[in-house]
């Protein structure tokens, strides 16, 4: 039994439609509900409607990524209590559907953060890039955010002034527009002003005060999915450490064995993304397989360069410093295990080819991630029929 091959599909607006998902050979669909707003419930029809579009098309929709989590149930203010309520009903209503596998993220304020949207790479593709003097100088010089100083070393804060000085205005901007206006999947989009007061929300919650959250959240939700038959699953922080001054708690396999301790259940999984654990080169990831064998029910497959100035750029899934090879036989080895195959989705791709001159939601390419399904399933493929004689 091979795992299952997915692909994330942003719904009709999606420029990837779902034919060209078939032809890339997955079987899988990852969609979510975006237009309905953060913490409303998903009600049963447009879930059923979404489901109806994607099975027309031959294909299925077995992952949610994500139904997200509202910023007042992780800074625990306001109607924290009602989003919680909301969440129940929405995972209820998910399972009423047949969707058993619901993805979500803890990270305060923003999703996954990039600094450069295109960066072109040796071959002429384009990737997503993290540069940490670029993120500085947008923390240090564009927001200005108090004490954003003291959080960085002097040669850093050094690098960040110089690159602040060479860039012009236009890229200043679109550096601002990378980081706070919301890549694809992220739920939230801000101007300076009101990322600012995001950022506010969080005065006074450190990283054992979210945890606390994350696991009151755990405790609300999970037996709720447990009974539907639902796996919650957290997708890890991206990048794997505190930024802007902001706690984040799901950076290492020790952040994630805190949660599983403080709620067992098997329905308490993780979404295992090797692109965001790998930024740190002290994450083992064919370890955190072993580790959380029983838990990954869901796995996002792709690599990250990084250098020695905290930069990294996103390699192709093959190569780059994740040992694909290893996560892969280690992936195998636990999906044997299994009466359900893991899905796993290619996650991210260059721009390339044709996609060069189309709009394609960043990092979510058509053809860049055909090239890395097609790698990946034969990879998988050659360690089943050698190391497993399958
Ligand atoms: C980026 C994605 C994230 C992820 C969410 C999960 O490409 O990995 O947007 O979907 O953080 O909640």
């Amino acid at each position: 039994m091979p795992l299952l091959q997915s692909w994330r599909w942003y719904g009709p607006k999606d420029p990837v439609s779902l034919q060209d998902i078939k032809q890339a050979g997955a079987t899988d669909i990852v969609t979510a509900l975006h237009h309905i707003p953060n913490g409303e419930v998903w009600p049963v029809e447009e879930i059923q409607k979404r489901k109806n579009e994607v099975e027309s098309n031959g294909l299925v929709w077995s992952v949610v990524e994500s139904v997200p989590v509202h910023e007042a149930i992780k800074t625990q203010t306001g109607n924290f209590k009602t989003y919680i309520e909301n969440y129940k009903q929405s995972v209820k209503n998910l399972a009423a559907c047949g969707i058993y596998i619901v993805t979500y993220n803890f990270m305060p304020v923003l999703d996954w953060t990039r600094t450069d949207l295109g960066y072109t790479v040796e071959d002429g593709s384009k990737a997503l890039r993290f540069e940490m003097a670029a993120f500085i100088a947008f923390d240090v010089f564009i927001l200005q955010r108090k004490d954003a100083k003291n959080d960085y070393a002097a040669q850093d804060l050094e690098r960040a002034k110089q690159r602040f000085s060479e860039m012009n205005g236009e890229e200043k901007l679109l550096l601002e527009r990378n980081i706070i206006a919301g890549l694809p999947g992220s739920e939230e989009s801000f101007t300076v002003e009101q990322f600012q007061q995001a950022l506010d929300t969080y005065a006074g919650i450190d990283a054992d005060k979210l945890r606390q959250h994350l696991i009151y959240f755990l405790q609300e939700v999970v037996p709720v999915a447990e009974e539907a038959g639902v796996k919650m699953v957290i997708h890890p922080d991206d990048p794997p450490y505190s930024i802007l001054g902001l706690p984040r708690v799901v950076s290492t396999a020790a952040d994630v064995e805190a949660l599983v301790q403080a709620v067992p259940s098997l329905s308490n999984g993780l979404c295992f993304c090797t692109g965001s654990f790998g930024v740190r080169a002290d994450n083992d990831l064919p370890g955190i397989v072993r580790q959380f064998a029983d838990r990954i029910n869901f796995v996002h497959l792709r690599s990250t360069q990084r250098d020695e100035y905290g930069n990294f750029y996103e390699a192709n899934h093959l190569e780059g410093d994740v040992d694909m090879y290893a996560v892969m036989k280690e992936l195998v080895s636990i999906n044997r295990q299994r009466e359900k195959p893991i899905p796993f989705r290619p996650d991210h791709g260059h721009q390339m080819l044709d996609d060069l001159h189309k709009v394609t939601n960043p990092g979510y390419s058509a053809i860049g991630r055909l090239r890395g399904l097609a790698e990946l399933r034969g990879l998988e493929m050659g360690i089943e029929k050698t190391i497993f004689n399958n």
